[in-house]
């Protein structure tokens, strides 16, 4: 394995798939206005975790760097449903937020009814892109699968839910930890698993927990970084439960436990995704 730095596989890599995205989605969409609200926001500058996650794992599985490209509609669909994750979170009905990544949020560029169908576009193009795929069906219909599974009401459109619809009562830890488990952590874990399974890697509960444990360490992450910024005061996070010191010493475990985790799993080289967890010391 030659990489074996998280960040230099990004770099590496990013070009080819951010010039693959938006070439894709060019020629895809003619309804020049959707074709707009679409790119806007996936090209809005987004730091791409999940499909960098998604290729990493083929990769450390085994795909040769040269053959990577032939992943990219699966990294892409993953990038196309967080895309439009972000876009509705951002709504007046939902987090009714201004901004993101620093611009303007999609409906305050371009309206309330675009940006609803700049993400149902997102969503369903996802899906095309999987179909579309050259890989062999059986990879196809696990990434269709664990995507839908993980993305949809089994998982981050439940915790979507459960968030706007519990916005005024207090939630315990568990309720939370479930809520965080299904709006951010699910997605994460669809990225790590369909990485594996479409490399022809045995899935394990070792990667799985590898997977799980990112997934909610991201979550605290932003949560810490919100408070730090006086942000979410009266929100259910986990520093406004229980306290900062304490979230910060569960990221730290789910750190240590997720590289236990991908310590322990085998014929896979470990390098990438230990290097991916100095995310969260940053
Ligand atoms: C609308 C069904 C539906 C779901 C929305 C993703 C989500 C669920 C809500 C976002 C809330 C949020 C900010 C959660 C914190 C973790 C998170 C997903 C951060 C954003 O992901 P990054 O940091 O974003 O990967 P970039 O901008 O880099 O793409």
């Amino acid at each position: 394995m030659e990489i074996k730095k998280f960040s230099d596989f990004c770099e590496q890599v990013l070009p080819d798939f951010n010039k693959f995205l938006d070439d894709r989605l060019k020629s895809e969409i003619k309804q020049t206005t959707l074709r707009d609200a679409m790119l806007y926001s996936l090209d809005a500058g987004g730091k791409r975790v999940r499909p960098m996650l998604f290729l990493a794992v083929a990769y450390s599985s085994g795909v040769r760097f040269e053959d990577l490209s032939k992943y990219f509609d699966i990294a892409g669909a993953i990038e196309l449903v967080h895309t439009y994750s972000l876009i509705h979170d951002d709504l007046p009905e939902m987090d009714n937020s201004d901004y993101r990544r620093g611009k303007l949020s999609n409906h305050k560029q371009f309206g309330v009814g675009p940006a609803v169908l700049a993400g149902d576009g997102l969503l369903t193009q996802a899906f095309y892109w999987i179909a579309k795929s050259s890989l062999d069906t059986d990879k196809r219909m696990a990434a269709v699968r664990i995507l839908s599974h993980n993305a949809g009401p089994m998982g981050m459109v439940a915790g979507q839910m459960t968030d706007i619809t519990m916005e005024d009562k207090l939630l315990s830890e568990d309720e939370l930890t479930t809520l965080h488990k299904q709006k951010t952590a699910d997605l994460i874990t669809a990225a790590v698993t369909t990485g594996a399974f479409c490399a022809g890697h045995e899935l394990s509960t070792n990667l799985v927990q590898y997977a799980n444990d990112i997934g909610l360490a991201f979550q605290l992450k932003d949560d810490l970084n919100d408070a730090d910024d006086g942000e979410d005061a009266d929100k259910n996070t986990f520093p406004n439960l229980i306290g900062k010191k304490a979230t910060e010493e569960k990221l730290n475990n789910l750190v240590k436990d997720a590289f236990n985790a991908v310590l322990k799993e085998e014929e896979f080289d470990k390098n990438l995704l230990v290097s991916f967890l100095d995310y969260f010391k940053e």
